[in-house]
């Protein structure tokens, strides 16, 4: 492969969306109702952070709506967090709702399409203490929150995404057990959004596309078959036919599942390999191709753009959208390198698969806080842990000029990763490595 600063140019259909991502629990701060947030207090793992005031984003979305401005984006995705909605069961908040239509609002006062996420990573704690999603009657709880929220926000949201990342999860029983009730109530709340709104719905999806680890063995090969569908298949499957099939479980045919999604919203970071020698199947990454940005933190990480384009070529029967991709480095050149690998991986899936491609939303608008840890950082801004002052990055300044020019050149990155040009005719990912060798000097 070309050096990416030789890449020549390439652009999207006209009126392609560009934007960015957040949730709710990851810059919100404070959301003191969630099982997230309760966790969070009695959770002794060495390392672990707690979310706090996260980026202050229930206080300061008018800064985050500047800052969309700002960097050029057309389109933002958050969520609308169910246990600010509803912190104690049967009993609604409308000082939050209130703050969440003025968000709404001002975001289409400012002219940013709008795509709203009803579940991303967190539910409230009194719906975790009736058992959560393991329970599969407690998707009612979801179901009349969806019809409390929906007819309340519709008015400002464009595109809706039910859940976030379902799809995920192990190979025990219970969390095959996990996927099914989550799938359900996916299906059953796009039911619920669809009677009060005409805007296109989806899920979002982890495309993790897994790979055998030792692609001449067996075993590996029939491991890797296996994990896929257990985390991709069955849902594409599901959506595309109606019939849910899990291993270990009786298909079952449900008609809301088929269509519950209108595009597929495609949440693609990097693959997986899959180690039949390994009793939950997970294979380590390669260790020519991984590389630790984050500092402190034993975090490989590695750049697959290549299953990019082959992930988006299995699912070309729908328009796409990637509602989540980006990368996580103290270094911001590394998002630069990412971010330009993957838009010309993505316009490569279009012109060879004919990948309906319509949207892409990069993760993340802001460091935010990822889970357990506000270290490794995926903004295209940096957020003041103090202020909560947002300062744009320079890979924010390469998107803008990405989505002004709706597409990219080897120009382009050029211009903001000079350093490279002269890896001229390498591999890209020797010259990745090479980055990654200058940052570490
Ligand atoms: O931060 C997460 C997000 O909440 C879900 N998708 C992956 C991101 C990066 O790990």
């Amino acid at each position: 492969m070309l050096n990416l600063c030789k890449l020549p140019p390439f652009t999207f259909p006209k009126g392609f969306l560009w934007g960015s991502a957040t949730a709710g629990h990851q810059i919100e701060g404070d959301n003191v109702h969630s099982q997230w947030f309760h966790e969070e207090q009695t959770c002794t793992e060495p390392g672990f952070e707690r979310s706090g005031k996260a980026c202050n984003s229930w206080e300061l979305y008018d800064e985050d709506i500047r800052l969309l401005k700002e960097l050029g984006h057309q389109a933002y995705r958050f969520s609308v967090e169910w246990s600010r909605i509803e912190p104690e069961q049967g009993r609604h908040d409308q000082g939050a709702l209130d703050r969440y239509l003025d968000m709404l609002r001002k975001l289409k006062e400012a002219g940013i399409f709008t795509c709203v996420t009803l579940l991303h990573g967190t539910h409230p704690q009194w719906f975790e203490e009736l058992g959560g999603f393991c329970r599969e009657e407690n998707v009612d709880h979801f179901l009349r929150h969806v019809e409390f929220l929906v007819p309340k926000i519709a008015a400002y949201v464009d595109s809706w995404l039910v859940v976030n990342e379902i799809n995920l999860g192990g190979i025990l029983p219970e969390h095959i057990q996990l996927r099914r009730i989550r799938f359900k109530a996916l299906a059953r709340g796009a039911e619920v959004v669809k009677r009060f709104s005409s805007a296109p719905v989806s899920s979002a999806h982890a495309f993790v596309p897994r790979e055998p680890l030792r692609p001449d063995d067996e075993l590996d090969v029939a491991a890797a078959r296996y994990k896929d569908w257990l985390d991709n298949g069955f849902f594409f499957h599901g959506v595309r036919t109606g019939e849910l099939v899990l291993p270990g479980q009786d298909a079952e045919f449900l008609p809301e599942l088929k269509n519950a999604c209108d595009f597929w919203a495609v949440n693609y970071y990097h693959r997986g390999l899959v180690d039949s020698r390994k009793g939950n199947l997970i294979g380590k990454k390669f260790r020519f191709n991984a590389f630790n940005t984050v500092l402190g933190k034993a975090m490989d990480r590695e750049f697959c753009p290549e299953t990019f384009v082959k992930v988006l070529g299995r699912i070309t029967d729908k328009p796409i959208w990637i509602t989540e991709n980006g990368f996580c480095a103290d270094e911001d050149r590394f998002r630069i390198v990412y971010l330009m690998q993957h838009l010309a991986a993505m316009h490569e899936a279009m012109e060879l698969y004919h990948a309906d491609v319509r949207a892409y939303f990069h993760w993340s608008l802001l460091d935010n806080y990822e889970w357990g840890s506000y270290a490794p950082k995926f903004g295209l801004a940096a957020v003041d842990r103090q202020t909560f002052r947002r300062t744009p990055k320079p890979s924010a300044a390469f998107y803008r000029e990405v989505i002004r020019a709706n597409g990219a050149s080897g120009e382009l990155f050029a211009k903001y990763i000079p350093e490279l040009s002269q890896y001229a005719q390498r591999d890209h990912f020797e010259a990745a490595g090479k980055l990654s060798v200058l940052t570490q000097a």
